[in-house]
């Protein structure tokens, strides 16, 4: 008899601990203003990235992956939340009215720099499926992280940084947030864990380690790549990388791990480039939105996979869930759709567009300027649909004051690529192939009302009056 209370006690103690391990663990690697050619894999001859080459070579490399803005704090709403940016308000980073006053024809819509705790955010979703959460690294959307659902929170102040990627005593970003994410792996490893690990690098400052600067000083640069100091901070993330997944390989998790590695907007303008892409970080080109990203989940991707399928990155949030097998919560829209498919092998997903929506201004730095659309701002107001293989921006300014639909042909509002047979957006079709430019547009603009994204529609006085 007692043997018999034994043999179903150690069943169901089995059975749990098998649900436990069926539930993949979920590593999601931020790199912040990564541009889509910065990194080895992607056909840079100036950066190294051995680790993260070696990484995307084991799992599926995407080609087409979007963030949801140009910048930082929109993407991140974006991946917590699940949703465009016109649902939770963050647009862009700190005010909407960037630049000169003068040289701004619209009133902008006014940005939240806090994603409210009324949304349900990715690591809330996860928590009835057992998950442990952990946000380690840049947050940037108000609050905690704890007070959206995460158990662990460890920003850059709780390790002592204020600002810049070295401390007083020498310690250097990157590498705390990574002994940070290997900590969180090892207390965790018993149960399924989500941990979003979100690099300050390679933002600016451009700080890096002098024994890397030094390899890179000689090195000779390739066209925009060519910063030493830039390669330096790339080559730590790379470690970086490196480590996390020997982690996730010394405490036998690898094969019930997904690492997605991804970056939250284009590259910093003054120090890298993303060509044959146009522009960079703050630009709605595809230089500024378009990414670096792969996946590896060893028992369910296959090796040296590629997916050309446009994705992005509100799509992480239903694919976790998928994953975790947890449902949707109720009443909550999501924007995104679940990459599953495409990880397991399919070309395409149903779903014919994506959309950005920018009701602000981005002032100008120097670097890579001459591909924006003005000198002034890197963007200006702009709603933006992909496709197929199409891409119209619709540039608000000339939309609401020059008289929209009523003068398409002159007002300049509008630009239509065809991404297939012109990547770097040099060859603007809106006059051209008008069918396709109604078309988009009319998509949009459906959008647009749907989603009740906000269209800035006063004129700047000051502006009016110079
Ligand atoms: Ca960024």
């Amino acid at each position: 008899m007692r043997t018999f209370y034994f043999l179903i006690l150690f069943s169901i103690c089995f059975i749990d601990g098998l649900k436990a391990q069926e539930k993949p663990n979920i590593v999601f690697v931020l790199i912040d203003d990564l541009g889509w050619k910065d990194v080895s894999y992607m056909g840079s001859e100036f950066y190294e990235t051995p680790h993260i080459d070696q990484l995307a070579s084991k799992g599926m490399i995407f080609t087409n992956a979007y963030a949801n803005a140009a910048n930082c704090a929109p993407t991140r709403a974006s991946f917590l939340t699940g949703q465009y940016t016109s649902r939770h308000g963050v647009f862009t980073v700190a005010n909407s009215d960037r630049g000169k006053s003068i040289n701004r024809r619209l009133i902008p819509t006014p940005n939240s720099e806090t994603v409210s705790l009324d949304k349900i955010t990715i690591a809330e979703a996860l928590k009835p499926a057992g998950y442990t959460s952990a946000a380690i690294g840049k947050w940037h959307i108000g609050n905690s992280p704890q007070l959206q659902g995460f158990d662990v929170g460890m920003e850059r102040i709780d390790l002592g940084y204020e600002r810049g990627h070295f401390k007083d005593d020498g310690e250097y970003l990157t590498d705390q947030l990574t002994d940070e994410a290997v900590k969180f792996i090892e207390e965790n490893k018993e149960q399924p864990f989500f941990l979003y690990l979100a690099h300050h690098a390679v933002h600016t400052p451009i700080q890096a380690k002098e024994e890397i600067i030094e390899k890179y000083v000689d090195k000779e640069g390739v066209n925009c790549h060519n910063d030493a100091t830039y390669a330096a901070m790339i080559e730590s993330v790379d470690e970086s990388v490196g480590s996390v997944y020997q982690k996730l390989e010394d405490t036998g998790l690898l094969n019930n791990t997904i690492f997605i590695f991804f970056s939250d907007n284009g590259g910093y303008g003054p120090k890298t480039c993303m060509r044959p892409l146009r522009g960079g970080k703050g630009m709605y080109y595809e230089g500024g939105i378009r990414e670096p990203m792969f996946v590896v989940w060893p028992d369910k991707i296959k090796p040296n996979s590629v997916a050309d399928f446009p994705v992005i990155s509100t799509d992480f949030y239903p694919t976790f869930l998928e994953i975790a097998g947890v449902k949707v919560p109720s009443n909550y829209p999501l924007d995104g759709l679940s990459i599953l498919p495409l990880l397991e092998g399919k070309k395409e997903m149903k779903r014919e567009r994506l959309f950005w929506h920018f009701p602000a201004y981005l002032q100008a730095y120097t670097g890579l300027m001459e591909d924006a659309r003005d000198m002034l701002y890197r963007t200006r107001p702009v709603s933006v649909i992909r496709k197929g293989d199409w891409k119209l921006l619709m540039f608000l300014e000339e939309w609401t004051l020059d008289g929209g639909q009523a003068n398409i042909t002159s007002n300049n509002a509008i630009e239509l690529y065809n991404l297939k047979e012109d990547i770097g957006e040099s060859n603007n079709l809106a006059n051209v192939e008008t069918a396709k430019r109604d078309e988009l547009l009319k998509d949009l603009m459906d959008w647009q009302k749907e989603i009740n994204a906000p269209i800035p529609s006063e004129p700047n006085l000051e502006y009016e009056q110079q």
